[in-house]
């Protein structure tokens, strides 16, 4: 098996799953989709398809990636974990020795090149074109997702810009504001690669929106990978497969084959227009901002095509998911620049910018403070507000343990670090807009050379017991399932916690 080819083989997946649920009743895209939306992430619940949306005769799927099964799903892969690995074993090639380990790297290499997109002569996404006056952007299902957003913002795109200068591929995920029927702004952040491709145009350039992908691609549009590096090529990596490509019809740039619709346009610039208010992965209304627009040439799409859209607010939101895939497929790239770094830990209320915990191999005075200023330095990791660096052996994943050693192993004086530095775009709480504090917590042991009296041995029970408890567990005739002794207090069964609480 591979993953899903196209957005409706993704659809038919996630339904033989159990995992998607067909709505006819009808809905508003005005806020009814989100609270409905809303309801369903935060239980857990399946991927939607609204087939009757008001207003647009285009169905809409929504919760695509609301879990971290859906998510696996999506790459065919039996966890994250995996799918940075197989990254990670191009990322660490070595030169080969031998003939089997030439073999292998062969094999690799040829994963690689097959990698790279390619172009057909037509495809689906073009069954159906409509340009000058018949673009209409009224006929998409186009959600206004919080009460104070400005206008229907499409939320899940795949925005493909070339780099004037060297032709160079750059796909994000950035929304756009329906301003009329054919014209949106276009919500490029200033540390984004679509952003940089605008600011080196001198004068007009084309810019093509693809909607409704295969969800590897999807999620790639949202990966935050190094400029020069096409994200179609990690699709296509990830894939397996190619991205195919065909030809724009009003642009002189590709757009994906299988997507169920494509927004052909130019961006001009100087065209500037206020975008937002829109509620933001923050939790918080971004306020209006400049933006440019991006003015509508062509639309193109499958006859009847499905429309994708996803929410953003208040964390935990669907988008959740495709941070976390970020966060574990990456870890094999950052490891190759960091690794000291045996783990990180992105937590979802922290909007993915706002805090990272990492654990480290620690060696050395400093190491810490070290791995802070790493994380500080790394690609969109940079802009990290709050960095908490704990040892090898805690597991980032286990915020209670991490507040244990928060509050256990720092002298706030010696250990905690104020820096400053670039923020996200979105960031409301520093005083000035994309600049500001950073907090470094070094909630690790420290060593004499960093200023700490001897530091004392952790409990730890002996082995030996443990192992003659475990054996010896039923002849007590304790009635608690507390065999396995792993030494953490149980959330559910909790007896005990209800004890401490009389
Ligand atoms: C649902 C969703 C919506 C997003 N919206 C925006 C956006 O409007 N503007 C933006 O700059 N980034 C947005 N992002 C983040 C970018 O997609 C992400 O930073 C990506 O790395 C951008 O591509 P680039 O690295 O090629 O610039 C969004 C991410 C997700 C998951
Ligand atoms: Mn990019």
């Amino acid at each position: 098996m591979a993953p899903a080819a196209d957005l409706r083989a993704w659809i038919a997946l996630l339904e033989r799953e159990g995992e998607l649920q067909r709505i006819a009743a009808a809905v508003d895209p005005d806020l009814e989709i989100t609270e409905i939306n809303d309801r369903v992430v935060k239980a857990g619940g399946p991927a939607l398809l609204f087939e009757n949306v008001k207003s647009s005769r285009h169905p809409l799927l929504i919760n695509q990636f609301g879990t971290e099964r859906r998510m696996c799903l999506a790459f065919d892969a039996p966890s994250l974990d995996a799918v940075g690995a197989k990254l990670g074993d191009v990322l660490e090639m070595q030169p080969p020795q031998g003939l089997v380990a030439k073999v292998k790297g062969l094999q690799k290499l040829k994963s690689i090149a097959d990698s790279l997109p390619k172009t057909v002569r037509s495809g689906p996404c073009q069954e159906v074109v409509l340009r000058g006056d018949d673009v209409n952007l009224d006929a998409l299902p186009i959600q206004t997702c919080w009460p104070l957003d400005a206008a229907p913002f499409v939320t899940l795109p795949a925005v493909i810009t070339h780099d004037p200068r060297t032709g160079q591929r750059n796909v994000g995920m950035y929304r756009l504001q329906k301003l009329d029927r054919r014209s949106t702004a276009m919500h490029w952040q200033i540390h984004k690669d679509g952003r940089a491709d605008y600011l080196m145009t001198d004068g007009k350039m084309e810019v093509a929106v693809a909607l409704g992908l295969d969800p590897v691609t999807t999620y790639t549009a949202s990966a935050p990978l190094p400029k020069h590096i096409d994200e179609l090529m990690l699709a296509g990596f990830l894939r397996g497969e190619p991205v195919e490509l065909v030809k724009g019809v009003t642009i002189d740039v590709e757009v994906p084959a299988n997507a169920e619709i494509v927004l052909e346009g130019t961006i001009t610039k100087d065209d500037l227009t206020d975008e937002g208010p829109f509620g933001d992965h923050t939790g918080y209304y971004t306020p209006a901002e400049p933006f440019p627009v991006f003015r509508i040439s062509a639309i193109t799409m499958r006859s009847d095509a499905i429309y994708p859209s996803i929410v953003v607010g208040k964390p935990p939101q669907e988008d959740a998911w495709l941070g976390k895939a970020t966060e574990r497929i990456f870890l094999p790239a950052i490891k190759m620049s960091v690794p000291e770094i045996v783990d990180y830990d992105l937590p979802i209320a922290g909007a993915f910018h706002n805090c990272c915990i990492v654990s480290i191999r620690k060696q050395f005075p400093g190491h810490a403070q070290k791995v802070m200023h790493a994380i500080w330095g790394l690609g969109l990791l940079s802009l990290t507000k709050s960095v908490v660096v704990v040892d090898e052996r805690v597991n980032v994943h286990d915020y209670e343990e991490v507040f244990f050693r928060v509050c256990a192993n720092v002298d706030p004086k010696r250990d905690v670090l104020l820096s400053e530095g670039p923020l996200d775009h979105l960031d409301h709480a520093p005083t000035l807009q994309f600049y500001g504090g950073k907090l470094g917590i070094d909630a690790t042991h420290k060593g004499p050379a960093e200023g700490a009296r001897e530091w004392p041995p952790e409990i730890e029970m002996a082995p030996e017991m443990k192992e003659l408890v475990t054996r010896r567990w039923a002849e007590y005739g304790i009635a608690l399932d507390a065999s396995a002794g792993d030494g953490k207090m149980r959330q559910s069964s909790g007896p005990l916690r209800q004890l401490l609480r009389r």
